[in-house]
């Protein structure tokens, strides 16, 4: 028998993924998760035009764009992110980004992601990302100091998060983006979660059924 199940097309490392499982697992919707090899080219552009997850396949209709996929999540079911968005997690969020995806991207490049299984997959995600002024080999180099840029902005998440389950009080757009960025930073070892960050980071990967990566961390 067919599955009638929604399929979500996703990288297993795509924070943008991450924001597309989020409301099914909130929801409590199953779906079915499938992972495109990432040099499969074909596959995603067969569904939406161009290499690009997540992609939502549903009754034989095909949505990308991950907060696409969450408005029409959220329009069929009575909402979930109803809560105001706060600027300071914005600016937050905009803060970390360049030194997490230094420290992400060459972890990413080496881990065990089921979209990286094959050789060529893992060569082809290299090539792609890797940027000649910026080799992975320096990306390492630099750590220690991205490191502590990361733990310093940790300790700042810790004072504006207002409760466990949700960073402003009610579950907003503001917990997608933010869970989507914790959970590439459980990717990296030597990060340091203030209990606030800790506590937040776990319920979120609960409630949205999303595991953290740290049994894959490096
Ligand atoms: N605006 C898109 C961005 C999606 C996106 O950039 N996805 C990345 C993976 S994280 C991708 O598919 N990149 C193509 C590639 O890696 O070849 C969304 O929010 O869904």
């Amino acid at each position: 028998m067919s599955s009638t199940l929604p399929i979500l097309h996703v990288y297993e490392h795509c924070p943008f993924c991450v924001k597309a499982r989020m409301i099914f697992g909130l929801h409590g919707i199953k779906f079915e998760k499938r992972i495109f090899l990432h040099d499969d080219d074909a596959g995603p552009s067969a569904m939406v035009g161009k290499k690009v997850v997540p992609i939502l396949e549903e009754n034989g209709h095909f949505i990308p764009e991950s907060l696409d996929i969450v408005a029409h999540v959220e329009r069929q079911n009575t909402p979930l992110l109803t809560g105001p968005t706060r600027k300071e997690i914005e600016d937050w969020l905009s803060r970390i980004s360049a030194p997490a995806y230094r420290l992400f991207l060459p972890r990413a490049a080496a881990a065990p992601l089921p979209e990286l299984a094959t050789t060529s997959a893992r060569l082809g995600f290299i090539r792609k990302k890797e940027r000649p002024d910026h080799p992975f080999s320096s990306l390492l180099e630099q750590s220690n100091d991205d490191l502590k840029i990361v733990n310093t902005l940790l300790e700042e998440l810790a004072a504006l998060i207002q409760k466990p389950t949700a960073v402003n009080g009610t579950l907003s757009y503001n917990d997608l983006h933010l869970f989507a960025q914790l959970r590439n930073l459980s990717l990296i070892k030597g990060v340091f979660y203030p209990l606030e960050v800790e506590a937040y980071r776990h319920s979120l990967s609960e409630k949205a059924k999303i595991p953290l990566l740290e049994a894959i961390s490096a």
